[in-house]
């Protein structure tokens, strides 16, 4: 998959894409991740790439213009995703991240500075914020994304199962335990010591439940959920409702 990725500040993608996972799948072909520095495009002897907002006001505005020519340089006439990295964006969500894993190739812009000139959002196809809450620039949240993109493109993690995982079934991952076998006073559940592989299965798939009542309910209230899980669900109620008669 290509990443194309358009920013004033391409030298701050080096540390997450440099090391391990992404760094090994770029080394070995299955992900072409280009960086591209808007201010190759400014046209004037200061290479301007901002300006003042028209109106007044705090900060610099990008350039329509800069910006015009860079897209136009990297997608030529490819179609392609050319994607806004900007608060005002869509929220970004596992299912974007999976949606985007489809294409062979996608282009992420950083915005910068106080925001962008408005005549520019005709040159991209989405808008996309990784939260709400302000950060100087897009450079972070490309980063996430091509982080969280890459790691469902196939090849790419070793042992790929992306499935099984937080967010993916739409339910918080279940406890992890390893070695050692008891850490201050700390046991690990006696379920996961039993060899019981179906029981096992079901142990953790409540606990990924009960996980997700308690710390996502948003999340819960969303996710398919089997008549299986609705009865581990009624069970979670329970034990929960004799936990509090107890205190
Ligand atoms: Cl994509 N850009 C900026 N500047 N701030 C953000 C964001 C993006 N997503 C969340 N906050």
């Amino acid at each position: 998959m290509r990443f194309d990725i358009l920013t004033l500040f391409p030298t701050m993608f080096d540390g997450p894409l440099g090391e391990s996972i992404i760094k090994r799948a770029a080394d070995d072909g299955l992900l072409d991740i280009r960086r591209y520095n808007i201010r190759d495009y400014a046209t004037d002897r200061h290479k301007s790439v901002d300006d003042a907002p028209y109106g007044g006001g705090a900060g610099m505005v990008m350039k329509v213009d800069v910006l015009a020519r860079a897209v136009g340089d990297v997608v030529g006439d490819a179609v392609v995703p050319v994607i806004l990295m900007t608060p005002q964006g869509r929220v970004f969500t596992q299912q974007i991240a999976a949606e985007l894993a489809q294409q062979p190739r996608i282009v992420l812009v950083c915005g910068h500075y106080e925001g962008i000139d408005e005549r520019a959002m005709s040159l991209f196809s989405d808008q996309i914020s990784i939260g709400d809450y302000v950060l100087t620039g897009g450079e972070l949240a490309a980063m996430v994304v091509v982080d969280a993109v890459a790691r469902l493109v196939p090849g790419v993690l070793a042992e790929a199962s992306p499935q099984e995982e937080s967010h993916s079934g739409g339910l918080l991952e279940y406890p992890q335990y390893t070695r050692p076998p008891a850490w201050q006073g700390q046991a690990i559940p006696p379920m996961l010591l039993s060899g019981h592989h179906a029981e096992i299965a079901r142990w953790r798939r409540k606990q990924a439940l009960a996980r997700t009542r308690e710390h996502r309910p948003d999340l819960l209230a969303r996710a398919p959920l089997s008549a299986a899980d609705r009865k581990l669900l009624a069970e979670i109620e329970r034990d929960a409702s004799t936990t509090e008669t107890e205190t």
